[in-house]
């Protein structure tokens, strides 16, 4: 039977990865953890008793545990969704974010190198990547300008992984993700912020209570967002591929943070207006739905300079013609589908 490690499995992507492979392929799964004083199981607890899902403590800021695990395992296939995945936080542990974001993937080729070269490796690249871009929609062949250090590390990763896979002729991949999202997704990233505001002010409103308002940055940024479920099967097949060609994989649609806020209100039944400028522009109830549910508070959400980042990507939309049309990558859910299962998701928890 052949073998994986999946890296990152406590996350959205690598335990959607788990569940798709559980479902799709008979592979023993080695999901890699680090250690920490509080394990979080929660995204992979329903396979803990499948024979064929492993534990196994790796880090990638350390070559060691990493060099145990790939000479134990001899993995057929090694994907490394590990990474501190939030751009924002970037700017406050640059190094932490670089050295796990690209020298962690430096320490995972050198591993796969030495101890299992005929192993398909793949790691998580970024739309970050494409920063500052230069047109639209971003497809394989655009520049990079990241405009991070998240982004920069992303981009070192993907020069690192290519230099694999010349030199050693490896089968070593990076894909271009757009963002994409889920109720996975952590409570920090933009749309499961929302989400979950929704949920909490909904529940307040139907029970008479008054509510805090939501704070958001920059709500004119504007976002090609998928459903991570579609992501995982887009990356297996970019593994699985006969050579190791890299695909961006996006919804080719591009919506603004300010629309995500309107349609996740519109889910759970509430009409908003925006007004004010700038720094002081806020999305409040509509005086019509205030008045026939008795609402006490007026403001949905409200902007906070405090998230606004030092840079910017104003703009991102992508075009994945070429993974559609050569890997036969279908995505099967809309905008519209992925804002629906959030709110739902986040209004039963
Ligand atoms: O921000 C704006 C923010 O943190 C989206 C990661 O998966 O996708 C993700 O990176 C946008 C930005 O995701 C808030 O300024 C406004 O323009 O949800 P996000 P991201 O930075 O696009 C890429 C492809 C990755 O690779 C990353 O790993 O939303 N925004 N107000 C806000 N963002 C946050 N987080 N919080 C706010 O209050």
């Amino acid at each position: 039977m052949k073998n994986v490690i999946i890296t990152g499995i406590s996350g959205q992507d690598g335990s959607y990865m788990v569940d798709h492979l559980i479902e799709n392929t008979n592979l023993n799964i080695f999901g890699a953890v680090r250690r920490l004083s509080k394990p979080n199981y929660s995204n992979f607890q329903q396979h803990l008793n499948n024979k064929r899902f492993n534990l196994a403590t790796l880090d990638l800021s350390d070559s060691q545990s990493i060099d145990n695990v790939v000479r134990e395992v001899k993995p057929d296939y090694f994907i490394n969704f590990a990474a501190q995945s939030f751009v924002g936080s970037s700017w406050q542990i640059p190094e932490q974010t670089f050295d796990v974001g690209a020298v962690g993937v430096i320490r995972c080729l050198e591993s796969v190198r030495q101890y299992s070269p005929h192993c398909r490796f793949y790691n998580a690249g970024s739309s970050e990547e494409f920063g500052n871009v230069k047109y639209s929609p971003q497809d394989e062949n655009h520049p990079f300008s990241p405009r991070s250090p998240y982004g920069a590390a992303k981009c070192a990763a993907r020069h690192i992984v290519k230099v694999y896979r010349e030199s050693y002729n490896l089968f070593a991949v990076q894909g271009y993700l757009f963002n994409h999202e889920s109720p996975r997704r952590g409570e920090e990233f933009v749309t499961r912020k929302i989400t979950k505001g929704v949920a909490r002010i909904i529940k307040s409103i139907k029970k008479g209570e008054c509510f805090e308002p939501i704070h958001l940055g920059n709500v004119d940024a504007k976002r090609d967002w998928s459903h991570a479920l579609d992501f995982v099967d887009g990356v297996w097949k970019m593994l699985n591929q006969e050579k190791p060609n890299e695909y961006v994989l996006s919804s080719n649609e591009t919506h603004t943070i300010r629309e995500f806020v309107e349609l996740a209100f519109k889910e759970v039944g509430i009409e908003g207006f925006w007004h004010g400028q700038g720094t002081n522009e806020e999305y409040s109830i509509s005086t019509e739905y205030a008045i026939r549910n008795e609402v006490n508070s007026s403001v949905l959400v409200k902007i906070d300079p405090k998230f606004f980042r030092p840079a910017e990507v104003e703009l991102l939309f992508g075009n994945s013609n070429k993974a559609r049309q050569e890997l036969g990558w279908t995505p099967k859910w809309s905008f519209h589908q992925l804002v629906k299962d959030m709110v739902a998701s986040d209004l039963n928890s």
